[in-house]
């Protein structure tokens, strides 16, 4: 093959990692063994994970999925989801006697825990993020009156503090890493003695997709994002691939999303996933671009994982109760390989 007959070679560039994180899959496992062990209905509040076809999956298994405490029976089994929850809803779901699963993830506990240590030392903080984003909500609401959200960097000129002298940031886990600093950098500007938060916010499953994308986004004639419209770590893919060169970038739910104009043309396309999105669904992108002539695909792996949460400690309790196992292998052994 002559050097000029290969550039038109269809091909697909693959990020590693991409999809479940450790805290995503500590969590809808917890859903299922919930199913398993207790029976059908499991209440869930809010989605369990930002991925439609995960709630749709857990749904037809008997999960119900709830936007608040106050839906759910008396006395009945609540799961909190992995982007976490504030105290009053802690406390709104004690008062209905609700039995109750906390899948949070621990690395959003690890940011409630900080924005409870800086409120205690009377800090003014400021929680970049996005306001009304559930994980967001969960972390303003350990201290409602120290925290303020800074959206944007644009956002930081309207930010007033009662001390410049002691305010600190923290941030939702799943924002863009370069935007954020970017935050930081204008609030710093503002405010020269702002503290850092003890460790990084943004977790590692974030970075480490946004590292992935960003290495394969400058060849690629499209980069193709398998994750829901309302997960945000997903969305942070479809602009930090952009930002990173990626002539066009889409995220999809599932492959009949992908629209044939997109292709059109193009020689490489990217693909990667959300940290809430199963392999199955980057398995029907990539089958859905074999069809189309894109079979030869190379990974990109910048890092690999090998984190793993264990589960809820109430659910470990139940388990045990009910002689029932805890364990579980690798995410990285259950799921399917996309590749032959
Ligand atoms: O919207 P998002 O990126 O925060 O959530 P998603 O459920 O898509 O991914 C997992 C991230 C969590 C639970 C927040 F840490
Ligand atoms: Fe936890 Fe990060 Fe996954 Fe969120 S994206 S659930 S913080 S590991």
């Amino acid at each position: 093959m002559t050097s000029g007959t290969s550039t038109l070679t269809k091909r697909v560039l693959l990020a590693a990692p991409r999809g479940y994180c450790a805290g995503v899959d500590r969590a809808v496992v917890a859903v299922e063994k919930a199913l398993e062990t207790y029976g059908a209905p499991v209440y869930v509040r809010k989605e369990i994970v930002h991925n439609k076809y995960v709630v749709e999956t857990l749904s037809e298994r008997g999960a119900i999925f709830v936007n608040e405490t106050d839906e759910v029976p008396e006395g009945a089994r609540l799961v909190f989801s992995a982007h976490g929850v504030s105290p009053a809803v802690r406390e709104s779901a004690a008062a209905r006697s609700l039995d109750t699963i906390d899948a949070t993830c621990p690395l959003v506990t690890k940011v409630h825990k900080e924005a409870v240590r800086f409120a205690k030392d009377d800090y003014d903080i400021l929680l970049i993020g996005h306001t009304g984003h559930e994980e967001v909500e969960g972390t303003a609401g350990e201290a409602p009156d120290h925290v303020q959200v800074v959206n944007s960097p644009d956002e930081v000129d309207q930010v007033t503090v009662r001390d410049p002298a002691k305010v600190v940031w923290i941030s939702q886990t799943t924002l863009s890493v370069d935007e954020t600093m970017e935050t930081v950098r204008r609030l710093r500007e503002r405010f020269p003695s702002l503290q850092d938060p003890p460790s990084d916010d943004i977790c590692y499953a974030t970075q480490n997709r946004q590292v992935a994308v960003k290495k394969l986004a400058p060849e690629c004639d499209v980069v193709i994002v398998v994750g829901s419209a309302n997960s945000s770590n997903s969305v942070r893919l479809v602009e930090v691939a952009l930002q990173a060169g990626a002539r066009s970038a889409y995220r999809v739910d599932r492959s009949s999303e992908i629209d044939e104009a997109w292709l059109e043309g193009a020689t490489t396309v990217g693909v990667t996933s959300g940290a809430s999105v199963p392999e199955i669904l980057v398995r029907d992108v990539l089958a859905l671009l074999e069809g189309r002539g894109f079979d030869d695909v190379q990974e990109v792996r910048t890092a690999t994982e090998d984190l793993m949460f264990s589960l809820p400690r109430e659910l470990r309790a139940g388990l045990k109760a009910a002689g029932a196992d805890d364990k579980r292998p690798h995410k990285e052994s259950r799921k399917e390989l996309p590749l032959a």
